[in-house]
């Protein structure tokens, strides 16, 4: 599928492969940080039926240190050519416009950016000029800071309201409203109930926005919280992770972004093929 039909097309799912190339990431920091270690991860990501590669080199997990824009380009310098060489669209997490520059030059197709576009404005005008898909996420604060206390008065009207103004920022410096996606950016300056209300909510925020929405729950601390208060690894919330994606995808979500890729696939052909049942439609 082309990189716009991944995002647009009425009633897909797609699923977004994660591959952090990071030391630090929280649940596969330093796993994938080696170049040759990378490629053989993105192939595997393909190889489970991943629609889309979101290649990041910049932790944004609570808490993390900001990566300066020299090392960022290093890590995922000459790596986004040859995922994008895998036959799938590649997006690049970053919030740089800088990095999102090299990238799309590199192949890449997508840019995702956890600030929606409010750390480096530039990036949106990058996002514009090359034609590229845009994914903009809610965070309240920065990372270092966002879990900090988190407050809202109402945490859905809000985050609407904001990937709204979002969406008119990239439409006013040229980016194809077409070609955009939302993200309420579970985890970002939100404390468990936020997560869950925005979950709940889900389809009142789809309706509203627009455009597709993103859902990135994948391994998530406040998955821990709910399933296993004692689970040790993030892996361990790989169950959790798609029982919520499979809440997503009923709930007016377009596409997850997921470690598991192959456990978010399978979630989606069966809803697909649930959706399809017809009488006498599916030999026994
Ligand atoms: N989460 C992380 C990083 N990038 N991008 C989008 N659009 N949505 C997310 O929820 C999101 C993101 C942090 O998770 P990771 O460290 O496992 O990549």
């Amino acid at each position: 599928m082309s990189t716009f039909a991944v995002l647009r097309t009425p009633g897909s799912r797609a699923v977004m492969g994660i591959l952090n190339v990071t030391p630090d990431s929280f649940s596969d920091g330093g796993d994938f940080f080696e170049p040759g270690r990378a490629r053989a991860h993105a192939q595997e990501l393909v190889d489970a039926g991943a629609d889309l590669i979101d290649v990041g080199g910049e932790s944004t997990r609570p808490g993390a240190d900001p990566v300066a824009v020299d090392e960022e380009l290093r890590r995922i310098g000459g790596l986004i050519g040859s995922v994008a060489g895998l036959g799938v669209p590649v997006s690049i997490d970053t919030m740089k416009s800088e990095v999102a520059e090299l990238a799309l030059r590199e192949g890449a197709t997508v840019v995702n950016d956890v600030s929606a576009g409010r750390h480096d404005p530039a990036l949106l005008r990058v996002a514009a000029t090359g034609r590229a898909g845009l994914v903009l996420m809610h965070m309240q604060g920065n990372p270092r800071t966002m879990q900090i206390d988190p407050h809202y008065d109402d945490v859905v009207t809000e985050v609407g309201d904001f990937l709204l103004r979002r969406i008119e920022a990239a439409v006013h410096v040229g980016v194809d409203p077409e070609r955009i996606v939302v993200d309420p950016g579970l985890g970002f300056g939100k404390t468990l109930e936020h997560n869950l209300m925005l979950l709940r909510e889900l389809p009142t925020l789809a309706t509203r926005v627009e455009v597709p929405v993103l859902v990135g729950a994948s391994r998530k601390g406040f998955l821990g919280r709910i399933v296993d208060h004692t689970a040790p690894a993030a892996e361990g919330r790989d169950d959790a992770t798609t029982a919520t994606t499979v809440w997503a995808f009923t709930h007016g979500a377009t596409m997850v972004r997921v470690h598991d890729v192959a456990r978010a696939r399978l979630a989606a052909d069966l809803i697909a093929t649930i959706e399809a049942a017809a009488p006498g439609g599916m030999a026994a």
